[in-house]
Parts: structure tokens; sequence; C-alpha cells
């Protein structure tokens, strides 16, 4: 299998975020990645590749192009408001434009301030930016593009994108969930673009995918399919109830299915394949899987009882479906069983497609 990757994720390394009011050790972790890398070279069959540069253009498909342009010297903005050093190290918003803050007032622009423009894109705690966050994240959309291609045009039934910074949680015009492009919605329009009639974008990370939602929530050329902790209890919060179905041309083409903490293999995979039958009524002509590892059992920011056999039977339904796949990286924190939980899934997927 190809695996599409490389060292430029390393510059994306803030150390802390404020999760429930307190400052914590950063999740999203280089290492994440690295041990992924790692243990798919120990257990073989996986060729690593290089992303290729693909220019801004497939990210202003998706991305509002003031959001690209402000992400390419946010930290420079940030810094430059600094009162000092310690507070220089990595940008964290203090104030966000929340919809009640100018209710009646017509829509907020964003502020000159450095600290101001950060509250007005970014809308969590957790996605702090260091200097080499930008460059970090446009070669995560590289990666997932890259991969992409290989499905599309470069004679590959499926391929990994071991993509790092994540990207599900943001939207069109908006960072956040440790996310800043959306490389899983880039990919998906990377795709229509090229020619594809229909794409679905499944989504298994533990949390859900709100941005990817946002951004294809009025299209019906392209499919958003989430498994997910119910928002009632989980970030983020907002998004992801199973009436959330879609809107004008896109009517029908969400589907959400909120799930209970403590969720088994034996739950979570009937639930998979529910989704996947409606993933092969849509009858897209691409899939892109949002992978998360943070359903795992042992993940240290989710809830369920996902199993490493477990995650492995994932990866069979989804390359079951027989559909050319591209799997773009997300979540899952749990250091010590990464490397194992992603062969286990990527191997899962091998094993069920044809010709892979
Ligand atoms: C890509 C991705 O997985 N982003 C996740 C972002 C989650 N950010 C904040 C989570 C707050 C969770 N609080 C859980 C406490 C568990 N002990
Ligand atoms: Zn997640």
């Amino acid at each position: 299998m190809q695996v599409v990757c490389s060292d430029a994720h390393l510059a994306h390394c803030p150390t802390h975020e404020v999760q429930g009011g307190r400052s914590i050790a950063l999740h999203e972790v280089p290492v994440r990645a690295e041990t992924i890398r790692h243990a798919l070279r120990d257990a073989g069959g996986f060729v690593e590749r290089a992303p290729t540069d693909h220019g801004l253009a497939p990210i202003e498909a998706v991305h509002d192009p003031d959001l690209v342009a402000y992400l390419a010297h946010a930290w420079q903005d940030w810094a430059a408001a600094c009162a000092d050093d310690e507070q220089r190290a990595e940008a964290i918003a203090d104030t966000y434009r929340h919809a009640a803050l100018r209710e009646g007032m017509g829509p907020a622009h964003p502020p000159q301030s450095g600290l101001g423009r950060l509250g007005y894109w970014c809308f969590d705690t957790a996605t702090p930016m260091v200097e080499g966050t930008y460059g970090a994240a446009r070669s995560a959309v590289d990666i997932a593009l890259t991969a992409t291609d290989l499905v599309l045009s470069g004679g590959h039934r499926n391929a990994y994108a071991l993509c790092r910074p994540p990207g599900h949680h943001a939207p069109r015009a908006g960072i956040g969930g440790y996310c800043f492009f959306n490389n899983a919605a880039i990919a998906a329009q990377h795709a229509i673009t090229a020619g594809a009639a229909r794409v679905t974008v499944l989504d298994v990370d533990y949390h859900h995918g709100n941005g990817t939602q946002q951004i294809f929530y009025g299209r019906g050329d392209v499919q958003y399919v989430s498994l997910h902790a119910d928002p009632d209890r989980a970030y983020p919060y907002f998004t992801g109830f199973a009436d959330e179905t879609g809107a004008d041309a896109g009517r029908g083409a969400t589907v959400n299915v909120p799930l209970p903490a403590h969720c088994t293999d034996d739950r979570y995979l009937a639930a998979l394949d529910q989704a996947l039958d409606d993933v092969l009524t849509f009858d897209p002509d691409l899939l892109v899987v949002s992978l998360g590892l943070d359903t795992y059992h042992g993940d240290p920011i989710g809830d369920f009882s996902v199993t490493t056999p477990g995650l492995a039977r994932c990866g069979e339904r989804v390359g079951g479906a027989q559909l050319p796949t591209v799997v773009v990286h997300e979540g899952g924190y749990d250091v010590a069983t990464l490397g194992a939980n992603a062969v286990a899934w990527l191997s899962g997927l091998l094993r069920t497609t044809r010709d892979g």
C-alpha cells in the first residue's frame, strides 16, 4: 500500500492546549505521525512516498481565501502583538467571535490586533499555533492530495495519507480541534474538480467532523457520513446530531450516527455496516476515509471501548465496499498503541480489497 508522508509536520510542535479550563500537555504531537510511520515500516508491505506541491488552488476551492491568507502570516501577526516571549511561544486566543456578541449588528470584521484576529478565525482553545504551523498544514494538504492522485490516476486501488496536523474540524472559514486546513475535504473536492461525479467522505474519527460536514452541507455531489461520540457529551458539542442531514441540494447527503460512551466493537461494527449501506446507495466514484484512531479504548480523550482487533475488522468492512479509497489520517492520541492500531486498520482494509 502507498503511504504518503513527510517530515514537514515536525515543525508544528506546540506544547500545550487548554481543555476544560486546564492547561495541559498538547495531545496532537509530532510523535503521533512518527510512531505510525515506523510501525508501517516494521509491518512491511507499505511503500512511503513524498507529497508533491499542489499550490493554493485546491485549498481555496474549499476554504475562504481570507482564512488561507490569514494563516500564511498568523503566527507573525500573533508574535507582533504579544507582550513578551513567554506569551509569544504559542498562539491561543482569549476572545472568540461568539454569535451572540454582534447579534442584530451585522457580521464582525477581522480586527487589526493579532490577538483579536486569532479569535476571529479560531473557535476553541486547543488549536495552538507555532512558527512552523502553516508550513506543516500546507504539507498535510499536499499529502492528502498526492494520495488522492495515486488513486484517481496513479493506478492504485487505495492509498494512505499520513496527515498531521489533522483537518476534519476545520470548516470553510475557520480553524479548531487541532485542525487548520481540512485535508479530507480538500481531497474530496480535488476529486470532484478532476471529474468525479460523486465522492463520499466516511468519517470514523471519535469526534464529529464538523468542518467537513459544514463544507459539504448544501452539496449533493459529496456525501458526508460520520460515526462519532454523541455531541450531547463530547467535543465539538454543537454539531453531529442525527437530525443534521444536509440542506438544499445536499438534503439526505449528510448522515450522522452519534454513539454512546463505552461503545463496544460489536456496537461500532453494526453502526459501520449501516453507514456503509448508505455509502453504497450513494454510489460514489471515490471514498475518502477520515481515519481517527481515537475510537480505541485506551485513547486519553475518547470514551469508546473499541479494541485493536475491532479496528482491524473496521478496516475489513471498509475494504469490503470495494471502492477506490483514500485514507486520510485525523485523530488518535494513545501514542503507545497508534502504530499497532494503524497497521491493524490498514491491514484489514487490504485483506478485503480486491487487487489492492
Ligand atoms: C482531530 C481530532 O481528533 N481533534 C480533537 C479535538 C479535541 N479537542 C478538545 C477535546 C476536549 C475533550 N475533553 C475530554 C476529556 C476526557 N477526559
Ligand atoms: Zn478525534
